[in-house]
């Protein structure tokens, strides 16, 4: 049987979850988050497991995408700042075509103008936005239930 895998995608600065700015941010730590989601999936039905990476690096988010997108059943990705102007992570999502979820702690929205706009978005599956670190959750409790 082929295992059940989402890949869960983080990028810069988003390793300081829980370190800094806990006001936008929240306390939780990435760390914390990630063994959450593998807590989650788990104990789903059927069983699923994650491959979960952060990086300060466009390139090495487009080199996870190709590696590990076909194999997922789904993508979770927050690119941090990458998702108001990275093309190459969205020509990377869109050429392994791996369902994606776009996750945003903030409310991207009642921010800076220029945090508005994501070129992530129109080819996402959906958006999960300033539900704070519970965003995470949301968005895999979706993909266990739509990706069998
Ligand atoms: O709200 C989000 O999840 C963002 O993707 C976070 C990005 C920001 O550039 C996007 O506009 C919205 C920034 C991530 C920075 O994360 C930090 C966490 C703790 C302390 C400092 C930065």
């Amino acid at each position: 049987m082929t295992e059940r895998r989402f890949l869960v995608l983080n990028g810069p600065n988003l390793n300081l979850l829980g370190t800094r700015e806990p006001g936008i941010y929240g306390a939780t730590t990435l760390h914390d988050i990630v063994a959450g989601l593998e807590a989650q999936a788990a104990s789903a039905d059927p069983p699923a497991s994650i491959v979960a990476l952060q990086s300060n690096h466009e390139g090495e988010l487009v080199d996870a995408i190709q590696t590990h997108g076909p194999g997922s059943k789904a993508i979770i990705i927050n690119p941090g700042a990458l998702s108001h102007y990275s093309i190459a992570i969205r020509d990377a999502l869109t050429g392994v075509g791996t369902p994606t979820i776009e996750v945003h702690i903030s409310n991207i929205h009642a921010r800076e103008e220029f945090r508005h706009h994501s070129v992530i978005s129109a080819v996402a599956r959906g958006q999960v936005v300033g539900l704070g670190v519970d965003g995470y959750r949301l968005a895999l409790d979706f993909c266990l239930q739509t990706y069998q």
